[in-house]
């Protein structure tokens, strides 16, 4: 039977999707190129460094390891800018019922997300203390899709992957959650989130009991 909720922090909590995305434009624009909001897809779920290598692969750059340094520094500068006006009206829709549902049915509950920024965020918005475990960038060695981040979230809740149910906005988290043998509830459009066992638009339209009864066959 499912035990916990695994959640992924951009996209799925709170928008910062739209900043990386932001910070990420300005550095191509600054090298010469642009990128797109469909581009960014492949991006979300992805780490700092193999973000940077999957942009500059795209504008045809490449470039020393200390200029790539240099590089994402200067972008996680520009996000850290964009986040530091965040507060809690920056949560989601849905999400503080959401967790209000889940608290009541006893689950137990983890983020699984592989940025470094992430409990920063989490300060920012006030749901330090919403979370039974904590896995972030700063405890993986894998990025997504790696299942590490998720796998690393069941075992400090002391669960098993077939416990656990994943959520989660991008395509290589959904594809983390399954390599990591867990049910996984895609946030967005089914036709991006092709892998996903069960998509909805957002938390906003889901409830706990629809995600176990499908969770649970
Ligand atoms: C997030 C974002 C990615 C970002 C990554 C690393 O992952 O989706 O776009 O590149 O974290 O973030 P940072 O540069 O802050 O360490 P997740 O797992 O929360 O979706
Ligand atoms: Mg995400």
């Amino acid at each position: 039977s499912i035990k916990a909720f695994l959640f992924d922090l951009d996209g799925v909590i709170v928008d910062t999707a739209i900043y990386h995305y932001q910070a990420w434009k300005r550095l191509a624009n600054e090298l010469g190129f642009d990128i797109s909001e469909e581009f960014n897809e492949q991006l979300k779920g992805v780490s700092r460094m193999e973000s940077l290598d999957l942009i500059l692969a795209h504008g045809g750059l490449t470039l020393s390891d200390d200029k790539k340094n240099e590089l994402a520094t200067q972008k996680n500068q520009w996000y850290l800018e964009l986040v530091s006006r965040m507060t809690s009206d920056d949560i989601l829709p849905g999400v503080p019922a959401f967790f209000a549902q889940v608290r009541q049915a006893g689950l137990l509950t983890a983020l699984g997300s592989v940025s470094k920024n992430a409990p920063m965020i989490l300060e920012r918005i006030g749901m330090s203390d919403a979370f039974d475990a904590i896995i972030d960038g700063t405890k993986i060695s894998k990025g997504k899709p790696d299942p590490e981040v998720f796998t690393k979230g069941a075992a400090e809740l002391g669960v098993s992957p077939a416990e656990c149910v994943v959520f989660e906005d991008a395509v290589a988290g959904v594809e983390a959650g399954k390599r990591g043998g867990m049910f996984v509830v895609g946030l967005g459009s089914s036709d991006v989130l092709t892998q996903a066992d069960l998509v909805a638009p957002s938390l906003e339209t889901l409830t706990v009991e629809q995600v176990l009864e499908k969770a649970s066959v």
